[in-house]
């Protein structure tokens, strides 16, 4: 007899390799390296290794658990997780640094590009008894000087009411509760999905040995992602975050921004709520 596997039978291992593996794609066509940068950077990065290891006096056998540990997290495809909880925002900072429009945030190790198309209005898709508060979300894309954009486009995606992502955890629907709106003339959109609920990244694997060993926790608040682009503007990937979550001040990740908070209010239907967020989109 073979068993069903639930959400909840997640492995960070296999999170991670599927982390990985959507990541070597994304990277196999782009990004031609600068060789003129790399001994440079490279050359300070390990300096500034050798600094923390001198200050400390690392031993031979605190040297052999690093190795050990990073081997573990390669084998464990948790290189994504590990740098984007850890690195990203630093990366994200200093690229985005110059925009005037909306501010964006980390772009996290589980996007997957082309979820289903849903147009100006409609609902991420889910299941039929998708469990959480429901919420409505709803606002404009526009350019920098207030002008909505037509034909702007805001890929969604989100953990579900049990802390899990779609196509990284076992038995969820292949694009539960991510999805693709695409504004109208107006630039609005409006969409219904689930409030997410506070999230502990996978850590029953090598990032989570660290975190463990260290003292520190697993949580970032609950949060939403998204990509929103359009036609001679420049793409902008965020989260938005709830306003009161515990770990707003204490994310992991580091990717908590003001600007960035939702403002939810009592929804016009049932037991949900609603919130409205506006993007600026800076020129290309
Ligand atoms: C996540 O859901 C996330 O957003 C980040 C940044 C890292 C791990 C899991
Ligand atoms: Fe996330």
């Amino acid at each position: 007899m073979t068993s069903q596997l639930s959400e909840h039978d997640a492995r960070a291992a296999d999170s991670g390799a599927n982390a990985t593996r959507h990541f070597a794609q994304k990277v196999q066509a782009a990004n031609a390296v600068d060789t003129a940068r790399v001994s440079a950077i490279a050359a300070e990065a390990l300096a500034a290794l050798h600094q923390v290891i001198r200050k400390h006096q690392l031993s031979y056998a605190e040297y052999d658990a690093v190795k050990a540990w990073m081997i573990r997290v390669g084998q464990d495809g948790e290189w994504p997780l590990f740098l984007d909880v850890f690195v990203e925002h630093v990366v994200e900072q200093v690229a985005n640094e110059s925009r005037q429009g909306s501010k964006g945030s980390i772009e996290g190790p589980y996007y997957i590009p082309g979820a289903p198309v849903i147009g100006a209005t409609g609902a991420l898709p889910m299941r039929p008894a998708e469990e959480g508060t429901p919420l409505l979300f709803h606002g404009q894309v526009t350019g920098v000087s207030g002008d909505p954009i037509d034909g702007a486009t805001l890929e969604l995606w989100q953990a579900d009411n049990a802390g899990f992502y779609s196509q990284f955890a076992p038995g969820l629907p292949e694009w539960n509760l991510r999805g693709t709106l695409v504004t109208g003339a107006d630039g609005r959109f409006s969409v219904r999905t689930i409030r997410p609920a506070p999230y502990q990244i996978p850590h029953d694997g090598a990032t989570g040995k660290l975190i463990e060993l260290a003292g520190w926790h697993a949580w970032r608040p609950a949060h939403m992602h998204l990509k929103v682009s359009a036609a001679g503007h420049q793409l902008v990937t965020t989260q938005l975050y709830f306003p009161g979550d515990p770990h707003n001040g204490d994310d992991i990740a580091s990717a908590v921004k003001p600007e960035l908070m939702l403002d939810p209010k009592p929804a016009p239907f049932g037991d949900g709520v609603e919130v409205t967020y506006d993007f600026a989109l800076d020129p290309a």
